[in-house]
């Protein structure tokens, strides 16, 4: 997969692009990433990118006109690239979004800063705009990161040839279960007897049925986007109803 970011701070993509699982994607030519500077493609002396709203009001606008020669740099290497606009505006980013990403081709990702791009960025060039989350960042590079990230992990041979993304399809739609690793006892907190049990179908139904606890307590809107079938929604309702929560809930534990 090809992707081609365009922003005016292309030093922010440098170390997180290089480090751990996608730092070694793109050393395997899974993934080329290049990065974009708009402020190449302002042509008048001073480089300006950015210009007062027009109606007037806080804060600068991103100009069409570098935008527009960027994309269209990149555009005539591939026509078919998909545009892509972050913005708090967008379809909201989730795992579906990220799978259905993986089988493009080539992204072009543009991050505005400011209040945001001219309109007629958005008419003229974006395919599709997108959302991480209902909150406010400076700018579009983080969120480009966190949907490149995300997106990668679906890319055969990112992850290693001995896992992909998604294998097992009923954990998908649900919170992950408790992991524990050695030592068997910490500051008198055991793990639980049944990891160390050995017995395999034992342990794969308390991970279910932790998974599914979990999901309850804290992420109801999950579980009902999950298509649970009946021994799995008794296990839910046994979680709802059961007064030990393990602290699962978030409510109280974490709240100031
Ligand atoms: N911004 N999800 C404002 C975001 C954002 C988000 C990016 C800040 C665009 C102009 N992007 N700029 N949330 O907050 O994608």
């Amino acid at each position: 997969m090809r992707i081609d970011i365009l922003t005016l701070f292309p030093n922010m993509f440098s170390s997180p692009l290089r480090e751990s699982i996608l730092g070694r994607a793109v050393e395997k030519g899974l993934l080329l990433i290049q990065t974009i500077n708009i402020r190449d493609f302002a042509l008048d002396k001073h480089q300006v990118v950015d210009d007062a709203p027009y109606g007037g009001g806080q804060g600068m606008v991103m100009k069409v006109e570098p935008i527009a020669r960027a994309i269209e740099s990149v555009k005539a290497q591939n026509p078919s690239a998909r545009i892509i606009y972050l913005t708090p505006q967008g379809k909201p980013f989730d795992q579906d979004l990220a799978r259905r990403l993986s089988g493009q081709s080539h992204l072009i990702l543009l991050c505005g800063r400011y209040e945001g791009v001219d309109e007629r960025v958005r008419e003229l060039f974006i395919d599709e705009e997108i959302s991480i989350g209902d909150y406010v960042l400076t700018g579009g590079e983080l969120a480009a990161m966190v949907l490149i990230d995300a997106v990668s992990r679906f890319i055969p041979g990112v992850l290693g040839s001995d896992r992909s993304a998604e294998e097992d399809s009923f954990f998908n739609s649900l919170l992950e279960y408790p992991q524990y690793t050695r030592p068997v006892e910490f500051k008198g907190c055991r793990v639980p007897e049944v990891l160390l049990s050995g017995n395999h179908s034992a342990i794969s139904l308390w991970r279910k049925r932790e998974a599914i606890r979990r999901t309850s307590l804290r992420r109801p809107d999950l579980l009902a986007k999950a298509s649970l079938t009946e021994e799995e929604k008794s296990l839910s309702e046994e979680a709802l109803n059961s007064n030990d929560d393990c602290g699962m809930r978030m409510k109280d534990k974490n709240e100031f």
